[in-house]
């Protein structure tokens, strides 16, 4: 008998949802552009079993991934569990084996050093497999069209990092997926690796290096000649399991850094340079990065504090919901200065901001186009609430050749996922395409998949598909092609 936890990580917006199932032909409002062929993957945490403690993190939910196919006007909607290790241990035994998130301290010993991965994190289409990750774990692949789990990939035997992350980044010129890992060696290891996959799927090659501290590491920037790492100071340890702390702590008293490392198959740890940040701050999810020559650019929301309340201060300091709101801003660094120093610092908008996305076919270059979700703190709310629920109310579109930008509230009864940029056609210019995100309203309970005219996303959705049920907060997704989906 299912019990779930009477705490505000399981009821309310965040209720568990628990759902697989298939929708085909959706209903539509409006009209779903006749010319798009693809799908939109996006996963979010939903624990298969109640948890086996109350007080567990949103985060250690078993990944739900949620399939929009569009083709011809049409939407077919499809849901399915990815079945990890972890998954498949439970689900013969018809409970959580697992503890808390990433406290491998807390599990039954029956599962003892067994893979603890939820693939919970992001999904995205490589190589004619979906990708399902998780970045305290290797990458779980599964199938595109089905959402059938294949298993963990280790590449062919060649990758030597146990860990993969949930935010690689696929390079245009070279088809190259490109990838990190963190704890690479297991768990509180200060191991790190820069790697790139092939266009078929292959390990090219490794990269290994040492972080500064024991962080989380959750995204990164790829550039044509680097890869770029933001270091802050959302520490872990030992200790922390053994206290049965939260899993991370924010420290205000330490340092941020800003790693680069060339992008090339010989490079070494020795080859990578650490600048250091003027002052000590939060960085969210990358939104693009690129370099001239030398000189590096690297956009991503940064905060003045820590935006995690569940991951609080290790000096016990309350967490600060205004510090904690990010703002989208360029930080550079230029390869040949001898010093440690930053370049520049620019804030890009007035907007707080999180989930950034761009036209991926200029990831890793000079870009004009992004988008992103707003956190404004005027609009009035009529929901319950909760984590990342409830606060994240507006769409945003910004042209950062103007500094101009667009947005679009969907009213007091909704939230906002992550929006994802779907070019118009292959060869469309920057930007010209379409917007999907998912539209939840937390007082009737129905999701909504909205698509926007990409550069007019304050018009409102020009057509939704909607669902009779509401999909659980998530995390990231991308879009595929019809071509990429039957594996060409
Ligand atoms: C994040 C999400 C995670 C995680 C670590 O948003 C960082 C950041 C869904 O799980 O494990
Ligand atoms: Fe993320």
């Amino acid at each position: 008998m299912a019990h779930f936890p009477n705490t505000f990580g399981f009821t309310g917006t965040l209720r568990p949802l628990r759902l697989q199932g298939d929708i085909h032909d959706v209903e539509i409002e409006g009209e779903v552009p006749a010319g798009l062929d693809g799908a939109f993957h996006r996963v979010h945490p939903d624990n298969q079993f109640a948890p086996k403690f109350e007080d567990d993190q949103f985060f250690n939910g078993d990944g739900m991934v949620s399939l929009f196919r569009v083709k011809d006007g049409k939407v077919d909607f499809k849901q399915r569990y990815a079945q990890t290790d972890k998954w498949k241990l439970e689900n013969k035994a018809g409970k959580s084996l697992f503890g808390m998130y990433r406290n491998h301290l807390t599990d039954d010993p029956s599962v003892a050093r067994q893979g603890r991965g939820t693939a919970n994190t992001n999904v995205l289409v490589h190589a004619g497999k979906l990708y399902a990750m998780k970045e305290d774990s290797p990458c779980l692949l599964m199938d595109p069209n089905t959402l059938e789990t294949f298993g963990y990939t280790d590449f062919g035997g060649k990758i030597e990092s146990q860990t993969f992350c949930a935010h690689p980044k696929i390079d245009p010129a070279t088809g190259n997926m490109c990838a990190f890992s963190y704890m690479s060696k297991g768990p509180m290891t200060h191991d790190m690796s820069y790697m790139e996959i092939s266009p078929t799927g292959e390990l090219l090659f490794e990269i290994p290096f040492q972080n500064k501290y024991l962080c989380m590491m959750h995204d990164f920037g790829v550039t044509q000649d680097y890869a770029v790492f933001a270091v802050m100071p959302l520490l872990t340890s030992m200790e922390r399991l053994e206290k049965r702390l939260p899993y991370f702590g924010f420290d205000t008293t330490k340092p941020v850094w800003l790693a680069v490392l060339p992008r090339q198959a010989g490079a070494t740890a020795a080859d990578m340079r650490w600048f250091k940040a003027p002052s000590n701050c939060f960085v969210g999810h990358v939104m693009n990065a690129f370099n001239e020559g030398t000189r590096i650019y690297f956009d991503h929301p940064v905060a003045a504090n820590n935006s995690f309340p569940f991951f609080p201060d290790i000096h016990g300091a309350p967490f600060d919901p205004i510090a904690g709101l990010g703002y989208l801003s360029r930080w550079s660094v230029d390869m040949a200065s001898n010093s440690d120093e930053f370049e520049s610092i620019e804030k890009l908008t007035n907007l707080a901001d999180e989930f950034p996305r761009i036209d991926d076919r200029y990831a890793t270059q000079a870009y004009r186009h992004g988008w992103m979700l707003v956190m404004d703190r005027e609009k009035p709310y009529e929901g319950p609430g909760g984590p990342f629920v409830g606060m994240i109310n507006c769409l945003a579109h910004i042209d950062l050749a103007t500094g101009k930008t667009k947005s679009w509230w969907p009213g007091p009864q909704c939230g906002i996922q992550e929006p994802c940029f779907v070019p118009k056609s292959a060869d469309a210019p920057e930007g010209e395409g379409y917007v999907v995100a998912l539209v939840d309203n937390h007082v009737t309970n129905y999701s909504e998949l909205c698509f926007f005219d990409a550069q007019h996303v304050d018009e409102g959705p020009i057509a939704r598909a909607k669902l009779p049920v509401r999909i659980r907060q998530g995390l990231h997704g991308n879009w595929s092609t019809g071509a990429q989906l039957a594996g060409v």
